[in-house]
């Protein structure tokens, strides 16, 4: 494939994408232009794709979220404008930063067309490299620096666990993907029991501990698609997606005595009681989800604690008493504590 050609393909994923250099995809549908773009890029060691008009670049920003995209602003199908407008206008790609490129500008009104669909910079002579590695620069340390943030805004700081919020939005998301796909998931509430009477007999240092071996155990013992999160003090739920009840009660059973087995120093064993809930068969919105699951622990904890309790049937109409929750003897979960 001769050059011109393979500049004219996207070049999908970048080869050392999971590393810790920026990716900047160059589009533009001059050949020239993109290669000089894309040849200074490469050489100040980031990571470069291209594609050569908005459409194709919206194609690669949706398989990988690049940190940076460097566009022209006359291409055929989709220019610049548009291409802007629409990686501001999806909450998903809306914080990256886009610098527009242009050597055919009548520079007062494309300045402020591009300010208006929110470029962060405008260069109009693209051979004037070392403003646009100036401007890159800059732009990447701030992008750097929201990822941080967000990060650290979805995050629990004393497991490393998703936090409340983070759980919360997933949640809702899979209740959306449920509604469309019909895909089942199963939500399970965990409750550390007893939890007051550890930090009181061994003080809140070894309180903590416990939970982040708990949170060590919820991490590893589910997939990668999962989600386990910390939502209370000790308090913490685990989103199964694509599986049923029946595989819910399984993973949890398998958590509970993982947790029963650890051995922490000081304390010595901890134990939690489970609720297990699934959508759509007990709860069809996120709420509902997530207050099926915690009747069924509380369920758990007036049963004795340490167990599992499944949800048995979808609740009647606005109630969702206990009653509606049948103890884990029913499902051959009885507790091994
Ligand atoms: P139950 O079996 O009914 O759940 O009893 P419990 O004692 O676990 O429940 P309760 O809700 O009465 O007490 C929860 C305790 O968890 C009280 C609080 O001090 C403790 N706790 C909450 N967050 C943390 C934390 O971050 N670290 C530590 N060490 N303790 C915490
Ligand atoms: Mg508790
Ligand atoms: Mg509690």
């Amino acid at each position: 494939m001769k050059a011109r050609e393979r500049a004219r393909t996207i070049k999908g994923r970048p080869s050392r994408f999971m590393d810790s250099k920026s990716n900047i995809l160059v589009v533009d549908d001059n050949p020239d232009k993109l290669n000089l773009i894309k040849a200074a890029l490469d050489l100040a060691g980031y990571n470069v794709t291209t594609a050569t008009d908005g459409e194709e670049a919206l194609a690669a920003i949706e398989s990988y979220q690049p940190d940076l995209v460097v566009t022209d602003v006359m291409m055929p199908r989709m220019n610049g404008y548009e291409l802007a407008q629409r990686i501001r206008a999806n909450p998903v790609t809306k914080f990256i930063p886009v610098i527009m490129q242009t050597a055919a500008g009548r520079r007062s009104e494309d300045l402020r067309r591009a300010n208006e669909v929110g470029a962060l910079g405008y260069i109009t002579d693209p051979t004037d490299l070392d403003l646009l590695l100036a401007r890159t620069r800059t732009l990447l340390e701030f992008k750097a620096y929201l990822d941080v943030c967000e990060e650290a805004a979805f995050t629990d700081h004393l497991t490393g666990l998703a936090n409340r919020r983070r759980f919360e939005r997933q949640l809702e998301r899979e209740v959306a993907r449920m509604e469309r796909y019909g895909h089942p998931f199963s939500l399970l509430m965990i409750d550390i029991d007893r939890f007051k009477d550890l930090n009181d007999s061994f003080g809140h240092d070894a309180g903590d501990d416990a939970i982040r071996r708990l949170s060590k155990v919820l991490r590893e013992g589910t997939r990668g698609i999962d989600l386990a999160a910390r939502i209370g003090g000790e308090e913490f739920a685990v989103l199964l997606v694509e599986t049923s009840k029946e595989g819910g009660s399984e993973v949890a059973e398998r958590l509970r005595a993982a947790i029963k087995a650890l051995e922490i120093p000081t304390v010595g064993h901890i134990t939690a009681s489970f609720g297990v809930a699934e959508c759509p068969t007990d709860a069809q919105t996120a709420a509902d989800v997530l207050k099926a699951a915690d009747v069924a622990m509380y369920e758990a904890k007036r049963n004795g604690r340490d167990r599992v309790v499944v949800m048995q049937q979808p609740p009647r109409s606005n109630s969702l008493a206990a009653g509606d929750v049948q103890g884990d003897g029913n499902l051959g979960l009885a507790s091994r504590g």
